[in-house]
């Protein structure tokens, strides 16, 4: 079995391989599918982006189509970057840009005032059917520094007191146990035969 997730993100298309595999379900992205077209994320929430990547992507293919919108909210910076985690240091969507400007960004905020989390949503798209959605959403600290090289995106400043590790020093299938990303999957695990079939 196949699905297609309406990514162009290379992380989270290796997190999805190996979060699907679990189920025994092959992962197709839109980095297999090149000419499908860039869905603009006009929405003011992960949820309705989420819907919007998701329901272009069906309609186009004509097939089952999951789609991810992910980010992380700094209390101190009142919820930024949030939606507009992927391009918050310009629309090149460059991680180490990104990670440069919130750390500046929380120059002189104290450990216990640098708490933040990481939202996913993920949405189900079917040809001529509603769309459903499931969340997950994972707690921590942003660190001073950056500190790992596994993941992708803000991973090597998102410290986890689950492991006392940032998301970056996780083997993945650590990051899975505790990440936004695996928590909507597991929400999604029991409604997926029922979708894909078998
Ligand atoms: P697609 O829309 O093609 O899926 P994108 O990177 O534009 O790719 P989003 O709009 O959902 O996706 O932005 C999510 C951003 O949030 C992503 O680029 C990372 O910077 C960050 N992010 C999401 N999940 C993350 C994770 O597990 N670890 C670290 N950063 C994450
Ligand atoms: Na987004």
């Amino acid at each position: 079995k196949t699905v297609i997730i309406a990514t162009k993100n290379k992380g989270k298309a290796k997190e999805f391989s190996s979060l699907f595999a679990d189920y025994g379900i092959e992962v197709k992205t839109l980095l297999d599918y090149p000419l499908l077209p860039d869905v603009e994320e006009t929405g003011k929430t992960f949820e309705e982006n989420a819907i919007l990547k998701a329901e272009t992507i069906a309609e186009k293919t004509g097939k089952l189509v999951i789609a991810d919108d992910s980010g992380l909210s700094i209390d101190a910076l009142d919820g930024r970057p949030g939606v507009y985690s992927a391009r918050y240091a310009g629309a090149e969507k460059s991680d180490e840009a990104n990670i440069e400007k919130v750390l500046a960004e929380l120059k002189g905020v104290p450990a216990d005032k640098r708490t933040a989390r990481f939202h996913c949503v993920l949405a189900v798209a079917r040809p001529g059917e509603k769309t459903a959605t499931v969340t997950g959403v994972c707690e921590g600290k942003i660190t001073l520094a950056k500190q790992g090289t596994n993941g992708f995106g803000y991973d090597p400043i998102f410290f986890a007191e689950e492991f006392n590790k940032t998301m970056a020093e996780l083997k993945p299938e650590e990051k899975h146990s505790i990440s936004h990303r695996g928590q909507a999957m597991r929400k999604l695990g029991s409604m997926l035969s029922e979708l894909i079939g078998g």
